[in-house]
């Protein structure tokens, strides 16, 4: 179906007066192809930036600690299946000592992701309990907020993060349509994925959503799943072009550049507004930094520490070795879009107010219900 033509100033002036934006013309944002109009759905959404964050970016370092999964996402190099790729699974003191770097540097938050690694999900509750005690080291170790990309956890192992004080789950749906989504993580339930945030919300913790470009979506996918974000309040809002990776089912898809992931970046921040929205290093690299932020994203992931053998996700390598995922490169890229890195007092403030708006929401919500 054809969307509706809208006026595009009046749209973006009745978005930055604070209207709520209807999925048409989400649509409507999102099909545009005209460079001189996306620009000014950039400018907006840095306004928007502006409004809720001022001139301050978040930094977060990450830290891919096992590459072992026992999934088979068609779209991902560490699907179990692929034979091809070599994989490591770091050591708590390893773990620890690249969490310590990263903070030393200056980072706002530390991102702990691995695969669903079979010799975790696949044994014994106690493989999990050597997750947690992991976590806890780390946490005692930094004093940064911590964010963890474990995948599908257990509830009752969910519940224990969220009683530790993990401030961050990121679970990635990489789509909303239930068939798309079936076909690019087979043999995952969506509905125990969107379970598990569920579940992290109410346990207090804030939740990441992320979805993919270049699967075979469709605009309106896009918009249900920028409608979905806003109806589910997500903390944090991710998009990510896919990078095609060899000697997988998806090895073949058409590689995109990045023009749809910005577009999704500015209609997320005009529709999400004061939700933290990604500018990942993993999918171009420091050489995509400026386009991300100046679509109006205001946090900088993927800041990666060099000769530690640490891998990305959407490009294994990129820009690693070469010290170019470090604050040093980073930061003069930031200024350069007009923004600074926040204090780590501001960072913490934002996330331990956020945490409190949704322990006042489920509150409400639980005297509702009484
Ligand atoms: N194993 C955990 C999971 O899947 O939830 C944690 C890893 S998760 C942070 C990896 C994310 O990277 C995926 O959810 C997907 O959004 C993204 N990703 C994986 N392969 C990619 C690719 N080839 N191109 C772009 N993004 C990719
Ligand atoms: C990133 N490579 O920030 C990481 C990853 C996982 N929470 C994040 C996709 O781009
Ligand atoms: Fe495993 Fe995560 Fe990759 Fe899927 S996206 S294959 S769950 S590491």
């Amino acid at each position: 179906m054809q969307a509706p033509g809208y006026d595009l100033n009046d749209l973006l002036t009745r978005i930055l007066k604070g209207h709520p934006v209807g999925k048409q013309e989400i649509i409507y944002l999102l099909r545009l192809t005209d460079p001189e109009k996306i620009d000014r759905v950039f400018s907006a959404a840095r306004k928007i930036r502006t409004r809720h964050f001022g001139k301050k970016v978040f930094l977060y370092g990450f830290l891919y600690f096992s590459t072992f999964c026992r999934n088979d996402c068609r779209f991902c190099q560490y699907r179990q299946s692929n034979k091809t790729i070599a994989r490591y699974r770091k050591t708590p003191s390893q773990i620890i000592a690249a969490a310590k770097e990263m903070a030393d540097a200056g980072v706002h938050l530390i991102d702990l992701t691995m695969g669903e690694d079979p010799e975790t999900y696949n044994s014994s509750e106690s493989e999990f309990e050597t997750f947690i005690t992991m976590l806890k080291t780390v946490q005692s170790s930094i004093d940064l907020p911590i964010m963890v990309s474990p995948g599908t956890l257990p509830d009752n192992i969910l519940n224990e993060l969220a009683k530790a004080g993990i401030t961050w789950y990121a679970l990635y749906q990489e789509t909303h349509n239930p068939t798309l989504y079936k076909s690019l993580r087979q043999g995952q339930s969506f509905e125990k994925r969107l379970a598990k945030k569920r579940l992290a919300k109410r346990l207090g913790m804030l939740v990441e959503e992320g979805i993919l470009t270049g699967v075979g979506e469709t605009f309106q996918d896009l918009a249900d799943s920028i409608i979905w974000m806003k109806n589910f309040n997500v903390d944090q809002a991710r998009v990510m072009t896919f990078v095609p990776q060899k000697d997988t089912p998806m090895h073949a898809t058409r590689s995109r550049t990045s023009r749809m992931e910005l577009l999704t970046i500015a209609v997320m921040r005009l529709v999400l507004r004061d939700c933290l929205i990604p500018a990942s290093l993993d999918v171009n690299g420091l050489s995509g930094l400026e386009a991300r932020l100046n679509a109006g994203a205001n946090v900088v992931t993927s800041i990666v520490p060099p000769q530690k053998g640490l891998a990305g996700v959407a490009n294994q390598s990129l820009d690693i070795e070469e010290s170019r995922r470090t604050l040093d490169r980073i930061l003069p890229v930031a200024r350069n879009c007009s923004l600074e890195p926040a204090t780590i007092k501001a960072y913490k403030t934002w996330t331990a107010s956020r945490q409190n708006a949704l322990a006042g929401s489920r509150d409400n919500e639980d005297r509702l219900v009484c």
